[in-house]
């Protein structure tokens, strides 16, 4: 069984630039969404765009003005003029211990059979992963914390493997965490989460030797599942975001096949390198045309603003396995 991509027609996209030859470029017009895009917010990043119906629909990081961290919807036509509800989402609970949290952040959102499937950083007593999910964006079902604290970065795949939902994440501390690898776990149902395996690490003097995490929910190639994940690493001025990109078998994803070893985007412009955290660029999702290759990235920048960058999966490839150091 493979995933189906339904065609795109309307993804956002914009030409390479001439004179570029970055596998990876940003939209001329970044950010696309500001931090005061709705009224309550300090900052909008880190978020999770779908194709729903014909446009896309979003679950949005959205820091309100006291700083609080939760979790908005918003809808779009084209994938970059964005309506965000300015209240966060309210969730059903099936227990209300559960609808004790502290906080919620960097979403994911992906279709699986029949549903979409929300996950994020939950804050239950520590960072953990939340699962929950949706059928039209209006009704939202929290279903269980994945795992337990402490936990980022979980990542579901798009489909069963091996009749098995399948959760990337990367275990960590209860802080800025200055360590972290990228593990997988696995479950019949959604609920129960085992047969935990290793996944990555980080890579010694290099954009990802401090920590590394999922990025946006892994696509399905002929190739192996082509994951986008962020990199840090520690600078004399503190960390500093990047994301690159694996190949993991199809069947076995927790084995690389290869793994680029430059990075596909760093901060390097004013929007990622000014903001609330300087020196960010960390993807969460990626719309993808199959039958034009075509890639839309979604990406925070410096923990402030949201932007978008474009590849070609062809071209993403072909990096990875040409610049692969496993
Ligand atoms: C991580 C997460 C991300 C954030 C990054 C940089 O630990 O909190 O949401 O973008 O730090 O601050």
């Amino acid at each position: 069984m493979t995933v189906t991509y339904p065609p795109l027609p309307h993804i956002p996209w914009q030409e390479r630039p001439a004179g570029c030859s970055d596998v990876v470029w940003r939209y001329s017009a970044n950010p696309v969404i500001p931090r005061n895009l709705i009224p309550s917010a300090n900052s909008i990043f880190n978020s999770a765009v779908v194709p729903y119906g014909e446009g896309f629909a979003g679950v949005f990081r959205c820091d309100n003005r006291k700083r609080e961290m939760n979790l908005h919807r918003g809808f779009s036509p084209d994938g970059i003029a964005w309506k965000i509800d300015d209240d966060p989402i309210q969730w059903r609970f099936p227990d209300p211990e559960l609808s004790h949290f502290q906080y919620r952040y960097d979403p994911r959102v992906v279709w699986i059979e029949d549903r979409y499937y929300v996950t994020w950083c939950n804050g239950y007593h520590g960072p953990t992963i939340g699962i929950g999910y949706t059928y039209d964006f209006n009704e939202f079902v929290f279903l269980e914390n994945a795992l337990l604290p402490f936990n980022r970065n979980g990542v579901l795949f798009p489909r069963r493997i091996n009749d098995k939902y399948v959760l990337l994440s990367r275990p960590s501390d209860n802080g800025h965490t200055p360590f972290g690898d990228i593990y997988l776990s696995q479950s019949p149902d959604m609920l129960h989460w085992g047969e935990h395996r290793f996944v990555m690490g980080v890579k010694s003097w290099t954009w990802q030797s401090t920590k590394i995490g999922a990025g946006p929910v892994p696509i399905e190639t002929p190739e192996g599942w082509l994951l986008f994940y962020h990199g840090v690493l520690t600078s004399c001025n503190g960390f500093v975001y990047s994301f690159g990109a694996a190949l993991l078998d199809l069947e076995q994803p927790w084995k690389v096949i290869a793994r680029g070893g430059p990075y596909l985007l760093s901060p390097q412009t004013q929007y990622e390198c000014v903001g609330d955290v300087p020196n960010v660029t960390f993807p969460c999702a990626a719309l993808y045309d199959q039958p034009t290759g075509r890639i839309a990235l979604y990406y925070g920048g410096a923990d402030t603003v949201t932007a978008l960058a474009f590849a070609r999966i062809d071209e993403v490839i072909d990096f990875v396995k040409s610049t692969s150091e496993i």
